[in-house]
């Protein structure tokens, strides 16, 4: 799938440059333009990506600190801005917009809602959220924040792929030493999933084609990706359990959001090399993941790689009636109720929802 990718806010933009790094690594040319967008000066300083600097006349380069509804506003004003950056990129040549974003701060957080709509207004293809959700263990600011900018995006965006800051990171690691690590991770898999059905020498019919990508995220509301890869054997009736065991793996325990199972739709693509991938092992995994997901529309493929290990890649649409989502809502709802919030008290305590950010 050809991506334009438009990280906003600090984590927004380190997490594009970390995918547009490990796909040019890989050349596998699935992202064809990115562009940073913060409202805070420095940050964009030290990314090699082509920005744009938002809210200059209101916060003078020094970023929103953690006000998303000013990050919306500010977003908002300069929108025209930023369309027009990335005005060229988006032609024929890109399958879907990316607007990537840390859910938990201010510029990204009240940013990307805003730009997803605005993006969604102009342009005929698909325009996806990435967002990082807080972990459990940063603070109630965070976790407000990302329930109202998550509530906001999941309307605006046609679909939302959300990662766990909990879930992509080594045990011990806090998530703010683990950064870097997390980053990587979403780059290697995000961009195997955006690069699945690109770099393809076979044109063998088993091969993923970047369309079962956009239909498995039809259904819209939020997605999750799991991954999980296993030294393969070069004969491959030897890796029918290795296909199997990896899959199950990336479902269980390597999504992007703890627990997420339950979909409404899946993509198992299987990577690695051709002839080590084992036809009766994928259609026992994608046999599985129909049995563990619930879906009744399970796509499937190969991605073509050379490597001695296999990997696979779960994408899962429609993941928000799960448990994960659920006690995660309720954790924005908690720490809602303890902002200090200038609107009538009586209000606040009525109001079991969160709030829209607009
Ligand atoms: N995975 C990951 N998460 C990050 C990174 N940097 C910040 N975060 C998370 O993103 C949230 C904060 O968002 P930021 O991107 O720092 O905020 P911002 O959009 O720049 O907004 P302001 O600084 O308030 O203007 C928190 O939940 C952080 O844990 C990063 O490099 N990687
Ligand atoms: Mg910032």
């Amino acid at each position: 799938m050809k991506v334009v990718l438009i990280g906003i806010g600090q984590a927004g933009g380190k997490v594009t440059q970390a995918l547009v790094e490990f796909d040019e690594r890989m050349d596998f040319g699935a992202v064809r333009g990115a562009v940073a967008v913060n409202s805070a000066q420095t940050d964009l300083q030290s990314l090699d990506l082509d920005t744009v600097l938002i809210g200059q006349d209101r916060v003078k380069g020094h970023g929103v600190g953690g006000d998303n509804e000013l990050g919306a506003e500010v977003m908002q004003a300069d929108a025209r801005e930023v369309m027009d950056s990335i005005d060229g990129r988006i032609t024929a040549e890109a399958d879907a917009i990316f607007v990537v974003a840390g859910l938990g701060g201010g510029t990204g957080s009240g940013g990307a809602p805003v730009l997803a709509k605005e993006l969604g207004r102009v342009y005929s293809v698909p325009v996806y959220a990435l967002g990082v959700l807080p972990g459990r263990g940063e603070g109630a600011m965070y976790q407000a924040n990302a329930g109202r900018s998550l509530k906001t995006l999941v309307r605006e965006a046609d679909a939302t792929l959300l990662v766990d800051n909990d879930a992509w990171h080594g045990a011990g690691e806090s998530v703010g030493e683990a950064y870097d690590a997390i980053n990587e991770a979403i780059a290697q898999r995000v961009g195997l999933l955006l690069a699945s059905g690109e770099a393809v020498d076979g044109v063998a019919e088993s091969v993923v084609d970047s369309s079962e990508v956009i239909n498995t995220l039809r259904e819209g509301g939020i997605a999750a990706l799991g991954y999980a890869n296993a030294k393969a054997d070069p004969d491959s009736a030897e890796n029918v359990n290795t296909v199997t065991s990896v899959t199950r793996k990336a479902l269980l325990t390597g999504t992007s959001l703890p627990d997420a199972v339950t979909a409404e739709s899946a993509l198992l693509v299987i990577a690695g090399d051709s002839d080590r991938i084992p036809r009766k092992g994928v259609e026992r995994a994608r046999a599985w993941v129909e049995e563990e997901t619930g879906s009744m529309q399970v796509r499937g493929g190969d991605f073509p790689l050379e490597s001695d290990h296999l990997a696979a890649l779960v994408l899962l649409g429609g993941v928000e009636r799960g448990k994960r989502i659920e006690e995660f809502m309720e954790r924005a709802r908690e720490a809602q109720k303890q902002q200090p919030d200038d609107g009538d008290p009586a209000e606040q305590f009525k109001n079991e929802e969160i709030d829209d950010l607009f």
